[in-house]
């Protein structure tokens, strides 16, 4: 009696692992292709997937207000990656219309204004050194509205 309890929990068990692991994997497949609806995401994974690494992406959120970028608090925040490193920009407009721009790095998301959400850029970080991001409209890289990048 004890012998047909115990096989049949390890027949219980055996079937909830199958069951688990068909589910994860039809998972795996599903959220690849319906990835399609997150315009974001499909780039990003479809970004990863053409390097052929697992890395991972370093993500900084900033804003952009009259002349000045922010992050967590910080004004014009230096931004510090260490060179190799996939970086993604989130870039959003609390006031005024702005993007974000690094020469070097062929980096310049669209502009947005402060009902437009917010855009992103990615770049990978292959050379090491303090590049300059900045606005690109108007006045505002010449009136203080830029940062560091420091690629080490
Ligand atoms: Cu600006």
């Amino acid at each position: 009696m004890g012998k047909i309890l115990m096989l049949i929990v390890v027949l219980i068990i055996v079937g909830i692992a199958g069951v688990y692991f068909t589910f994860s994997s039809s998972v795996d497949s599903a959220g690849t292709v319906n990835a399609g609806s997150l315009q974001e995401e499909s780039i990003s994974v479809e970004q990863d997937g053409g390097i052929g690494t697992s890395e991972e992406v370093k993500t900084f959120v900033l804003t952009g207000e009259h002349f000045k970028f922010m992050m967590n608090g910080l004004n014009n925040p230096e931004i510090k990656v260490k060179q190799g490193e996939r970086i993604r920009i989130e870039f959003s407009s609390v006031q005024g219309l702005h993007d974000f721009v690094i020469d070097e790095f062929n980096v310049a998301t669209s502009r947005v204004g402060d009902t437009d959400g917010q855009v992103f850029a990615e770049f990978i970080a292959d050379k090491k050194g303090t590049f300059e991001y900045y606005c690109s409209v108007g006045e505002h890289r010449a009136n203080g509205m830029k940062g560091n990048l420091i690629v080490e």
